[in-house]
């Protein structure tokens, strides 16, 4: 039976690509896809994710909107990553696909609900919004979430916000801290990893030779990411990192990380948002989450390209 998730996202050109790795994989059971405010804001993000879904073929996907804001805090958003709508690149048209008209973290509470307990992943490529809301809302749903497999944070290579967080988890970082310490089994794909996911000319290559729709799009997508990102890091690529997130419910050997200890900074305007891994284990608060540090590039843009050609 296909493990079944919910994918909560602010596409984004690489959350666009997660999105399509999920759908073209039978492994998975996407059940619905939730948007949240984030790259770019809210009316942005649940349109982009359905501008994806009909790029898959996947019109009868059930799209809902949900957090418009942090949970306290303004919003912070990343057009000078993806540009003014989020998937900037190629030309895309509107999407014909209806959105949901139930509250993304309504959609959250009752799926949990009504689905045998431990059945049902969370893949937060986002800002945590809509999942804290839905723990505070309802938290006899916490103990239902088989595994909450996120893109965020960083430890070794600390921020890429600012010099101390990563972009999801200081967009929000009360909702990250809450859902941190919630008590779900967790999976944190930092940028520690993301950044080992580059974009090289070779792999951006590959895209293309697909001959798709989807091929060329993601190549157009990588492209135009990367023009800021390499800059940036001065590296031969830009890191998808919101892929890591499906590759990982796919092929988790593609991962290396350490259950240890994870609390999000909340308290301090300098170091905001950053994620305190206890890497070296050299504090005695128990380990909440499995926090990954290294990656099989070159298998992961094999399985990505493997399954993208599906599409
Ligand atoms: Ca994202």
């Amino acid at each position: 039976m296909p493990r079944q998730i919910i994918i909560d996202t602010d596409p984004g050109q690489d959350d666009a690509v997660a999105i399509l790795l999920a759908l073209a994989s039978p492994e998975l059971e996407v059940l619905g896809i939730t948007a949240v405010a984030g790259n770019v804001p809210l009316a942005l993000t649940q349109k982009n994710a359905r501008i994806v879904c009909e790029l898959a073929g996947r019109n009868d996907m059930a799209v809902y909107a949900g957090c418009e804001a942090p949970l306290v805090r303004k919003l912070v958003t990343a057009e000078h990553v993806h540009g003014k709508t989020g998937l900037d690149g190629p030309q895309l048209a509107d999407p014909v696909m209806p959105l949901q008209a139930e509250h993304a973290v309504d959609y959250i509470i009752d799926t949990l609900r009504s689905a045998p307990s431990g059945t049902i992943t969370l893949c937060p490529l986002g800002p945590l919004t809509n999942i804290a809301q839905a723990f505070r809302k309802a938290p006899d749903i916490i103990e239902r979430v088989q595994e909450i497999v996120l893109m965020g944070g960083a430890y070794f290579e600390v921020g890429n916000i600012t010099p101390a967080a990563e972009f999801n988890i200081y967009v929000d970082p009360e909702a990250a801290a809450e859902v941190f310490l919630a008590g779900v089994p967790l999976v944190v794909m930092p940028l520690d990893v993301t950044h080992k996911a580059l974009t090289t000319q070779a792999r951006v290559d590959a895209f293309r030779a697909m001959g798709t729709r989807v091929g060329d799009m993601v190549a157009e997508w990588t492209n135009f990411f990367e023009r800021f990102d390499k800059e940036k890091y001065g590296s031969e690529g830009a890191p998808l990192h919101d892929p890591c997130v499906i590759a990982y419910l796919l092929q988790p050997d593609l991962f290396k990380g350490r259950h240890v200890n994870v609390v999000v900074e909340t308290g301090s305007d300098l170091t905001l948002g950053m994620t305190v891994a206890d890497w070296w284990r050299v504090t005695d608060r128990a380990p909440n989450a499995m926090f990954m540090g290294d990656l099989d590039a070159d298998g992961f843009f094999a399985l990505l390209t493997d399954r993208l050609a599906r599409l």
